[in-house]
């Protein structure tokens, strides 16, 4: 509420300076539809071994992976909620992204972690490209939501598949590859 009436009042003062002719007459875009997160993607040994783009649009956050060089089959991902990569454990990127304090999974009664994502299937050439939307998080920074907060986030990618229903990390086994998104 009070960021709205903020955003209303500049909104009013930008008219009124335009009004004034003395800056720029075009209208304040909102960041939030530009920002873009490229980061890389490192595995346990420290080697780079893809990429993951963010990008906000009208409906939540779009997340693009691309990586190579992983084990075949499912595997479980999800945002953590701190933005540090540190090999080989990754367990410097602390649990799953949980602002709102729910417990693991999409199948819990207490669930979902706003930071839960669907798994991932990585071919048999070991290659991963996938997509991912969520409404769940944000990248405009002050929200309780945002993963763009002071720490920033990280994606991880895990050894085996989620099950999406135990706490607090679904049984998805140790961290293979981590991205920080800051
Ligand atoms: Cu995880
Ligand atoms: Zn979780």
């Amino acid at each position: 509420m009070v960021t709205k009436i903020g955003l209303f009042l500049v909104m009013l003062m930008m008219l009124f300076l335009s009004a004034c002719g003395d800056i720029s007459t075009q209208l304040p875009v909102s960041d939030v539809q530009d920002k873009m997160i490229n980061s890389i993607l490192i595995n346990s040994e420290d080697q780079v071994i893809g990429e993951v783009n963010l990008s906000e649009g009208t409906k939540g956050v779009t997340i693009e992976i691309k990586a190579e060089g992983l084990s075949p089959g499912q595997h479980g991902i999800h945002i953590h909620e701190k933005g540090e990569c540190t090999a080989p454990s990754f367990e410097s990127a602390g649990g799953h992204f949980n602002p709102t304090n729910k417990a693991h999974g999409f199948n819990n009664l207490q669930g979902f972690h706003a930071g839960d994502l669907p798994n991932v299937d990585v071919g048999k050439d070991g290659k991963l490209y996938v997509v991912i939307k969520t409404e769940e998080l944000t990248l405009a920074p002050g929200k309780e939501n945002s993963i763009l907060d002071e720490d920033g986030s990280a994606l991880v990618i895990h050894e085996k598949e989620d099950d999406y229903k135990t706490d607090p990390s679904g049984n998805s086994g140790s961290r293979i590859a981590c991205a920080i998104i800051k």
